[in-house]
């Protein structure tokens, strides 16, 4: 039995259980090691006048204060845009903005200096709204547009029109490791620096160019995170940089750890979205036009808000086709720590508005949500182009639509479900399916490369190192089974290497869940130019002219820890045995490998193009249950069917599809982000920001995958798994704006997170 498809127990299963599974802030403390901290702008939006040190400099065990006059490189920098200063010049523009990186022996001398760092700033207007943002003309990056057909005249030719504002929330990506580094010095001034990050070769790139260094003279290392979720995918690299600063000067290691609570105060979030739209529609409930402005709140600095905008308007079909449609997208400039990455990036909010839409014209013609979705589906060979012109192939969707229409129920419940809300004087229910099309590659074309390096040593065991970071993932379980498979030997031979930029270079981040499918393509490239070595090693060794065995590599097979000729079966060797014959021939062990993602192409200037190389699709039906005077919400039943190809770990895959699922039902219904109005973040730990936890799972939870055998175009016939689930949590939220249907007489407005005060608000008015 092929070892993909397993439920191999996540590679560090046991040791995040026992506690030995090493963080950054578990590895040893060297004895001349010291303690990171920055002090960042107390306001949001301020002139920085002068900063004086003199106080602080003269506290017992502070070792060094540095202010942007200190880097020896450029203090500018950001992953697509350069308008980030790592140290604040003259102007301030988000609350915790770092202006003076401290170094100290021990944290109470670091409070200390804290209060004695005399900053003169003169406080400015600040913005914080996407409205305020828009009436003073404050955007990051150009306007984009992408658009299909002729929204207007089909407006006109439309039997139904509707328009509304729709405001969508942020999401603090709350990972249980927070921002944390570890710098070395090293001779020359060199720096090897360990980083909770998801893009390692950023942290080379950024050091490097701030501190004034060679790319070459940095080396970053990440042998895990305790969780990224995109958090940590541009936005590890301050503190990294800090660490760096004070290893450099003191030429002793330098320890950063964020505080939970300073983390969520000082680190961007998912993008809340202000969108504003119109949709044309027949009394069937069809979509013949739909136009959407998209508004994102990126604020103070442009970080990856230009690629999660297009991300957004990319997935504003959401799985309909739409003859005529027209997206606008714009990113508010605000002072909010710059937002960035979160599982979906941006995808998750350009389907959401599309699928409120869809609520609307079911409440409006009175008819079933699911009707109205199944009618709008993409085709299989016709009404299956994309509003960007890419052909939709292996469309599934329609089918899983109907299988998890059957499998749910879905019928059945609904007219129970009206049956019990008129009968029910203190609850109500409401249930609605959602769809996932979820665009897997970088829409970004040079990110799509990855690299991975395999080295068999003389016992037959194997390492493997690639530029994908784990996360808690299952990416290295995943890449260990990969090599496994490839050489057909055991899972236990295999040794995941922790990734390093000496190993790998120039790597993508692990993000756009692409990680398996480009570290993982890589490793099988690696691991195909050894095995055709040791093929014609091999072909040489089981060659027997006198029994009319001539050598022959394509007759060479590798199974089961075994590798033998298939004309002579019986005469197998192992493989362990194989490697130091090899190794004497002078057969080369080890290989680096390259891989690009085919096909993928986009053009931004005509916004049309092919940004994917595939898409994974499911889709969520779920029940929920209101109390109507507390606004309680309860997730009675979700039912998930989704494609993931042919997986290469179940466990894995069904954790990953379960955890998105909660994440996003969290973003939408009990996460909220709650800030004074001087820009100060209340909700900036756990007692005051709420994430699901245990109790808030379904009290019926189905999670099926589809059988997809057609699926050929990824590593292992797999497909990405990371970010889609999220997506089918906005069937909770779409099933209570079905909820509230009952109550309204006219139109729901339901904004995002329908947190329980939102929900009794919102009935109160209705009622
Ligand atoms: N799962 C866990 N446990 N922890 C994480 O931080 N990040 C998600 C997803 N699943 C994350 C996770 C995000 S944002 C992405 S892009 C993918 O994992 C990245 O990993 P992959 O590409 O290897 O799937
Ligand atoms: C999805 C993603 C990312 C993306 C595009 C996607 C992503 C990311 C970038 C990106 C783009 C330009 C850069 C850069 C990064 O694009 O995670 O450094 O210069 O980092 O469709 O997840
Ligand atoms: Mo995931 S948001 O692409 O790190």
């Amino acid at each position: 039995m092929s070892i993909i498809g397993q439920n191999i127990p996540h590679d560090s299963a046991k040791g995040h259980v026992t506690g030995e599974s090493v963080f950054i802030d578990d590895m040893p403390f060297a004895k001349n090691e010291l303690m990171v901290d920055f002090l960042g702008s107390p306001f949001a939006h301020a002139e920085l006048i002068s900063v004086d040190t003199s106080e602080a400099e003269k506290i017992d065990g502070i070792i060094g204060l540095f202010t942007y006059k200190d880097l020896n490189g450029i203090n500018k920098f950001g992953p697509i845009i350069q308008d980030e200063h790592l140290l604040v010049e003259h102007l301030a523009t988000f609350i915790g903005e770092p202006i003076v990186v401290i170094a100290g022996e021990n944290k109470q001398a670091i409070e200390k200096a804290k209060k004695a760092i005399k900053l003169n700033m003169k406080e400015l207007e600040p913005i914080f709204s996407i409205d305020e943002a828009i009436k003073k003309e404050q955007f990051i990056g150009i306007p984009r547009t992408i658009k299909t057909g002729d929204v207007e005249s089909a407006f006109k030719t439309s039997e139904h029109v509707l328009e509304g504002t729709f405001i969508i929330g942020g999401q603090e990506q709350f990972y249980l490791e927070s921002q944390a580094s570890l710098a070395y010095p090293g001779e020359n001034n060199s720096l090897v620096i360990h980083c909770s990050t998801q893009h390692p070769s950023e942290i080379v790139q950024v050091a490097a160019s701030i501190l004034g260094l060679n790319q070459n003279q940095v080396i970053c290392i990440t042998k895990r995170m305790g969780g990224g979720f995109g958090g940590k995918e541009s936005q590890a690299c301050h503190y990294a940089v800090m660490a760096g600063l004070v290893a450099l000067k003191t030429k002793r290691p330098a320890r950063i750890i964020l505080t939970k609570d300073v983390d969520m105060q000082v680190t961007g979030k998912r993008h809340p979205f202000q969108n504003n739209y119109k949709v044309g529609f027949d009394s069937n409930g069809q979509i013949n036009a739909l136009k959407v402005d998209l508004f994102s709140n990126g604020g103070a600095a442009a970080d990856l808000s230009t690629s999660i905008l297009e991300r957004a308007m990319l997935h504003s079909d959401s799985a309909y086709y739409i003859p005529n449609m027209e997206v606008h997208g714009k990113i508010c400039r605000t002072n909010l720590p710059p937002n960035t990455a979160f599982r979906g990036f941006g995808g998750p909010q350009g389907t959401l508005n599309t699928e409120n839409i869809i609520e609307e014209i079911a409440n409006y013609l009175k008819k079933d949500s699911y009707e109205i979705r199944r009618l709008n589906c993409y085709g299989i060979d016709e009404r299956n182009v994309t509003h960007y012109g890419k052909v939709f192939y292996n469309n599934v969707l329609p089918e899983i639509f109907d299988e998890l229409h059957k499998k749910s129920d879905y019928k059945e419940r609904f007219d129970s479900i009206k049956e019990f809300n008129s009968n029910s004087k203190t609850h109500l229910k409401g249930i609605s399916l959602s769809p996932v099309k979820f665009g897997i590659s970088f829409t970004t074309k040079f990110l799509n490369q990855g690299s991975a390096l395999v080295n068999i040593y003389l016992d037959g065991s194997v390492q493997v190192s690639t530029g994908g970071t784990e996360m808690g993932q299952g990416l290295n379980t995943k890449i260990r089974q990969i090599v496994a498979d490839e050489f057909s030997i055991d899972y236990e031979n295999i040794r995941i290497m922790d990734t390093s930029t000496e190993k790998n270079n120039n790597t993508s981040p692990t993000a756009a869940s692409s990680g398996t499918d480009i570290n993982g393509s890589a490793a099988v490239l690696a691991c195909t130019a050894i095995r055709d070595r040791l093929a014609d090693f091999a072909a040489q060794h089981f060659s027997s002219p006198e029994e009319g065995i001539v050598k022959s590599k394509n007759n060479i097979v590798f199974k089961d820890n075994y590798v033998f000729d298939d004309r002579k079966p019986h005469k197998k060797i192992s493989f362990k045995d194989l490697i130091p014959l090899a190794y004497r021939e002078r057969v080369n062990l080890g290989e680096r490998a390259f891989y690009q993602t085919p096909g993928v192409d986009f053009n931004r200037e005509t916004g049309k193009g092919n940004p994917f190389l595939y898409f994974t699709n499911g889709a969520a039906v779920s029940e929920v249950l209101i109390d109507k005077f507390t606004g309680e919400l309860k997730i009675l039943r979700a039912d998930i069917l989704i494609d993931i190809g042919q997986s290469i770990n179940l466990g894995i895959d069904r954790g990953q599809v379960i955890g998105g699922f909660i994440q996003g039902a969290g973003w939408l219904t009990s996460e909220e982000l709650k800030y004074t109005d001087k820009g100060y973040l209340l909700s900036h730990s756990p007692t005051t920001y709420k994430i699901p936890n245990i109790t808030d799972m379904p009290d019926i939870f189905n999670v099926e995958f589809f059988k997809n055998e057609e699926n050929t175009v990824n590593v292992k016939k797999s497909k990405a798994v990371g970010e889609p689930p999220l997506l089918l949590g906005i069937s909770v939220w779409t099933a209570v704006k079905h909820d509230l249907s009952f109550v309204s007489k006219n139109r729901v407005t339901l904004n995002t997170p329908a947190t329980n005060e939102e929900i009794v608000m919102r009935i109160a008015e209705f009622e």
